[in-house]
């Protein structure tokens, strides 16, 4: 008996010095184990008188509990350690910068259809948007294009084979929008429209805006004067606008509208063909088919309309010169607009 004390009295010395879980577990094999030093004492009771027997068997068996709970406690002690360790070892600065963290941005299109969204809506302009996919009726008839117009040919439309087409322009937009509000109003209609043309200068997918203002006296001069505000808004400088007399089945009068150019001031340049102007919108007052084909009285009311090219009003303020690197999608390029 005086022996199983030692050898418990050395074993709880032990346990408390374990410096690590692997220890503890030898220490436990070492005495508890198969063949541990308490166990043989078990294996030897047989040998013994049962009076004595059971008091041995008391002692050991105190032992044993006493060994086991120091074990346990140990081991909850190192366990405790190890997952401290653990915490240190693998802890996160997480003040430290990020690896290759680059801020994305607007596509400098997104961002040229922004900035004319922002001068109509400073104005009290709506935008409307519409379906890409267009009947015959929205895309020409209503706008008084003529059954054989040129642009209804297989050459610029794309066409699906159940009468559908994809707008060529954003114009059945604001058909719909005069179908469904009553004038006085000013709207703009902001889109994708689709062409089939394609070569240096134009791709079969572009983006325009199309703008429309219905009241009872408008003229062209206060179409001229808004478009005038609007590129001197857009290029951030003063201007001179022109309106070159032209023809579009939708307005009469129509007009071509040009700036001064923003590369050479009106010098005369490479970009203007060295006219000293840049053609950069069409417009008109609306035709009066167009106002009956949107339920409006030319009677008691007219109106003015105008569409810009997306692309082309980027390409002169990003200085872009290839139409076609706007859908290349090559971060070389697009990331170099992160301003404006
Ligand atoms: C242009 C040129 C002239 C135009 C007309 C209309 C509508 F639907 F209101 F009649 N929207 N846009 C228009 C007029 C578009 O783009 C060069």
């Amino acid at each position: 008996m005086e022996a199983i004390k030692q050898i418990e009295q050395r074993a709880l010395i032990a346990i408390q010095g374990a410096g690590s879980i692997q220890q503890l577990g030898a220490i436990r094999v070492q005495v508890l184990g198969k063949k541990g030093e308490l166990t043989e004492f078990f294996k030897q009771m047989r040998d013994l008188t049962p009076d004595d027997r059971k008091q041995v068997g008391q002692v050991i068996n105190t032992a044993k509990a006493a060994l086991e709970n120091a074990l346990e406690q140990k081991q909850a002690v190192l366990e405790q350690a190890q997952l401290a360790q653990k915490l240190v070892n693998e802890s996160i600065d997480v003040t430290l910068p990020g690896r290759n963290t680059r801020i994305g941005h607007l596509h400098p299109i997104s961002k040229a259809r922004e900035r004319i969204e922002e001068f109509f809506l400073k104005l009290g302009f709506e935008i409307a948007e519409g379906p890409e996919v267009e009947s015959d009726y929205y895309n020409f008839e209503a706008l008084n294009v003529p059954a054989h117009h040129p642009a209804k040919a297989m050459a610029d439309t794309f066409y699906f084979g159940d009468g559908s087409l994809l707008r060529t322009h954003t114009s059945p937009t604001q058909i719909r929008y005069m179908e469904t509000h009553e004038p006085p109003f000013k709207m703009i209609a902001p889109g994708r429209v689709y062409r089939c043309d394609s070569d240096v200068t134009h791709t079969p997918m572009f983006h325009q805006v199309e703008g429309l203002v219905i009241s009872p006296n408008l003229t062209m001069a206060d179409l001229k004067s808004l478009l005038h505000e609007l590129m001197q808004y857009y290029f951030e400088k003063s201007l001179d606008i022109r309106f070159r007399a032209s023809y579009f089945p939708f307005t009469e009068p129509s007009a071509e509208v040009d700036i001064t150019c923003v590369r050479c001031q009106g010098k005369g340049c490479r970009i203007c063909s060295h006219t000293g102007w840049l053609e950069v919108l069409g417009c008109g007052m609306v035709h009066p088919n167009v106002l009956k084909a949107g339920n409006i009285d030319p009677e008691k009311f007219n109106g003015f309309a105008f569409g810009l090219g997306l692309e082309r009003l980027a390409m002169l303020r990003y200085q872009v010169d290839d139409l076609r690197a706007f859908y290349e999608n090559d971060l070389r390029m697009i990331s170099q607009f992160t301003h404006l």
